[in-house]
């Protein structure tokens, strides 16, 4: 047990210092705090900032053009070209950016069935298509070089919006 001579009791201005410490002790937890707090509410509204801005962003969407061949037993050759991806999903009201570069076949010139667009892709070159995806619906992108069997396809992609 401690023994405290009451000739020495603890001095009022000792115990002030001690009560400024611990003010100061409680000012800096809740300058902690305010700061997790500042960086929680922040981290909160840069996830919904980036949830919403999806929507209003562009979409880009890489293809290229590519190619099937064979040789059947009696030596004829089989050839189709190709979109590849030859099916893309997009979301209604999204800005589209299609950017398709040529690997196979010199030239694809093109048509997306009610988007009223047209194009060509070229060996070695990128084409870019811009749209905005305003109504709902699968819209097929026709190489008009290639568009059946009989011409070396079906060389036709689907636009999927939902
Ligand atoms: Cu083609």
């Amino acid at each position: 047990m401690a023994y405290v001579p009451s000739h020495r009791k603890p001095n009022r201005r000792a115990s002030v210092r001690l009560f400024v410490f611990k003010k100061k002790q409680l000012l800096f937890i809740l300058g902690i705090l305010i700061l997790a707090a500042a960086y929680a509410l922040y981290a909160r509204q840069e996830k919904i900032a980036s949830v919403t801005g999806t929507a209003l962003d562009t979409r880009t969407i890489h293809m290229v053009t590519g190619e099937f061949k064979a040789t059947l037993p009696d030596g004829k050759q089989l050839e189709a070209y190709r979109w590849d991806p030859g099916t893309v999903i997009v979301r209604k009201g999204e800005k589209v950016k299609l950017s398709i570069r040529g690997v196979n076949g010199a030239s694809h010139p093109f048509m997306i069935e009610g988007l009223g667009l047209k194009g060509e892709v070229k060996q070695g070159e990128e084409t870019i298509v811009s749209f905005k995806a305003d109504k709902a619906g699968i819209f097929r992108i026709i190489c008009l070089a290639h568009p059946d069997a009989a011409h070396g396809g079906p060389m036709i992609g689907y636009i999927v919006v939902n």
